[in-house]
């Protein structure tokens, strides 16, 4: 009888032992979740008749973040950037994806100057004769987390020039919109 109550004690302890391992299991991915994201990225898709598409990353920099973009499809020559309010990419004409992200309620503006800027405002890219742009800066005032992270907001790609006039550049319609998502393999 004894033996037979220690073979008892000793799978019941065994169940405990799987359900706290399974429990563990399952709390894997979301303990890796925790803590502040380093990087974000964005999937850019053409808007109805275009062809511009590309992918932006922002990374966490020594002093604010990196933001790296390849677009392709563009017509050659500069195109307004910007982060804008919605990380809706769900409307053809990417005007779903809102106006200029602004939380701070600043001017529009060039981020390579000193003075006033939407947050979102990222100047312009620029496409060569092949209709493909690169960039890579370091933003030093656009946040990944905080109360102004840009994660959960949209990127517009437009069709003209950003040339930085009020109210927001006149850079014309949507060519691509994405969604600034938290990166994975951070
Ligand atoms: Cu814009």
């Amino acid at each position: 009888m004894r033996i037979r109550s220690l073979a008892i004690a000793a799978m019941a302890a065994g169940a405990v032992v799987a359900s706290a391992t399974m429990a563990t299991l399952a709390q894997g991915p979301a303990m890796k979740m925790e803590g502040e994201p380093t990087r974000a990225v964005a999937v850019l898709i053409p808007t109805k008749d275009s062809k511009a598409a590309g992918t932006i990353t922002f990374s966490k920099a020594d002093k604010g973040t990196r933001i790296q973009a390849e677009v392709t499809g563009l017509a050659p020559g500069k195109h307004g950037f910007h982060i804008h309010e919605f990380g809706d990419a769900s409307s053809p004409d990417g005007k779903a994806a809102g106006g200029h992200f602004n939380p701070r309620g600043k001017a529009h503006g060039d981020p390579s100057k000193a003075g006033p800027r939407h947050l979102g405002d990222l100047g312009n890219l620029v496409a060569d004769e092949s209709g493909k742009a690169t960039y890579d800066l370091i933003d030093p005032d656009l946040p990944l987390t905080g109360p102004t992270a840009i994660i959960g907001h949209g990127v517009v790609v437009h069709e003209k020039a950003d040339d930085f006039g009020q109210p927001v550049g006149n850079a014309g319609g949507r060519v691509a919109v994405g969604v600034i998502g938290v990166a994975k393999g951070m």
